[in-house]
């Protein structure tokens, strides 16, 4: 008998952009992402307007994984993967977000990539919009700041789930959706002008985005009642520094920020906290009356989520703060931390699987695990990534001791970037999180050969023995 249970999901995940390169072929339009050029550690990745000659955009090749996804299906398969986490580059489908027709070639494309996974009997997990959002929405109508875009996601959803209808099964509507309160640039194209109030536009943004992930809910049920429609979150588990009172509220309101997102999608409405929140900014958010009926009516069915590294939330004013992802945190000096300066902290995922099931009691799913680092290969071609094993033998143990121990309902588990690709924060690809290992560097050099890690061997057995041979 094993802890998980026998359907468990065991898989891996990545983006669209962040693997499929290929970037202007068969019709796609250009997407934020393909805007994004190289950053470093700690350097904050810039975006052009239009592509500037001589700038390097990582996305635009990837791992090429638009081309070589038949070979990387079959090493997955090989894995013994039961679920895949990829997303629709949204601009494949409506090139310019806003068109009248979607683009045959990019339906035919996810066509064959669920119907090569299929094969395998290995089942799609979709996120229909992962940071790619159409680069013409945002020059034309300032991106998710205008509520038209809630009809375009609307025109984009019932087009891929028409033409899915039999093949995905499992959506969810926004990745890491909370993000937005962090950083409206890098994952939606939201910049905000001089002039303009910061928070107000982003929780109007929030708004239509909330709105437009209710819609979807529900409208994908009404195409297939068996679809899983589900929110994706970053579950930023906060610590407080001390037992000081002060720094324990500091970590409830560090919470509270993120539950914003998703009170609102398991429950159909805003809290009243956020509410009152809102009203004490002097934030009018403008709304129509059929937002809150479509809040009520597109509930999610489940709860996807990354996480990667806990944080640690403080009242003093002049904390020094270190690295994580998307935000910083006050250093935890019980913890270690990874090259990138991510805490290193699986009980952080055992607290989070308990918090999120205490609060909604709904199915949940870790959808993003892993750990960024540099991969040596030995004079034999060899990568003994034994870090990575241990990292993720920690956090699988994590996610068993919160179903055997705690009752928590989790499906399914897609370690983050089964196969090396653009780091989404950095561009850079020396930041590998894969089982699978890919030649190509900062620079866009190598021959894209995939190569087996030792984690390979690893999550196979990890799968076979339904994560009892850790
Ligand atoms: C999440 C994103 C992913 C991914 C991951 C790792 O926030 O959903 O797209 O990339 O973080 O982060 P990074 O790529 O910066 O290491």
């Amino acid at each position: 008998m094993s802890t998980l249970k026998s359907d468990f999901l065991w898989g891996g995940a990545v983006a669209a952009n962040q693997c499929e390169g290929a970037y202007d072929e068969d019709g796609k339009g250009l997407s934020t992402a393909d805007l994004l050029t190289t950053g470093g550690r700690g350097i904050a990745r810039e975006y052009t307007n239009g592509i500037e000659v001589g700038k390097y955009y990582p996305s635009h090749t990837a791992v090429d994984f638009y081309h070589r996804y038949k070979d990387d299906i079959a090493l997955f398969a090989e894995m013994g993967f039961k679920c895949f986490r990829t997303s629709i580059n949204w601009t494949r489908i409506f090139p310019n977000g806003d068109d009248e027709q979607p683009n045959e070639k990019g339906l035919q494309f996810y066509d064959h990539l669920f119907d090569e996974l299929l094969k395998y009997h290995i089942e799609p997990v979709v996120t229909i919009s992962h940071y790619e959002t159409p680069y013409h929405l945002v020059t034309r109508y300032g991106s998710w700041k205008s509520r038209r875009l809630i009809d375009f996601y609307q025109k984009y959803c019932e087009a891929i789930f028409q033409r899915y209808r039999e093949k995905v099964r499992y959506w969810m509507t926004f990745n890491e959706i909370n993000v937005l309160l962090l950083n409206a640039v890098m994952p939606c194209g939201i910049r905000i002008k001089a002039g303009e109030d910061y928070e107000k536009v982003i929780y109007q943004a929030a708004h239509h985005q909330l709105t437009a992930s209710a819609r979807a809910a529900k409208l994908g049920r009404a195409i297939n009642p068996d679809f899983k429609i589900g929110m994706m979150m970053l579950y930023p588990t906060f610590y407080a520094e001390t037992c000081n009172p002060a720094d324990q509220l500091a970590a409830l309101q560090a919470m509270d920020s993120h539950y914003y997102f998703s009170d609102v999608q398991v429950r159909g409405e805003y809290s009243t906290k956020a509410l009152v929140m809102l009203a004490r900014k002097g934030i009018a958010l403008e709304t129509e009356p059929s937002d809150f009926d479509d809040l009520k009516n597109g509930t999610v069915d489940f709860i996807g989520f990354s996480y990667y590294n806990s944080n640690v939330a403080t009242s003093r004013k002049e904390a020094a703060f270190t690295g994580g992802n998307m935000l910083n945190s006050v250093k935890n000096p019980f913890l270690p931390e990874s090259a990138w300066g991510w805490s290193i902290d699986p009980t952080g995922l055992r607290i989070a699987l308990n918090n999120l099931y205490d609060r909604y009691r709904v199915p949940l799913f870790v959808v993003e695990n892993g750990l960024g680092a540099e991969d040596i290969i030995t004079p034999d071609g060899q990568i003994h990534d034994d870090y990575r094993i241990d990292y993720l033998r920690r956090h699988i143990q994590a996610v068993k001791q919160a179903v055997g121990e705690d009752g928590v309902d989790v499906i399914g588990y897609t370690p983050w970037g089964c196969i090396d690709l653009i780091s989404a924060g950095t561009g850079e690809m020396k930041k590998r999180y894969g089982f699978i290992y890919v030649d190509r560097d900062d620079k866009g050099n190598g021959t894209l050969k995939r190569c087996r890690k030792d984690s390979f061997e690893w999550y196979k057995k990890c799968i076979a023995s339904n994560g009892e041979e850790i």
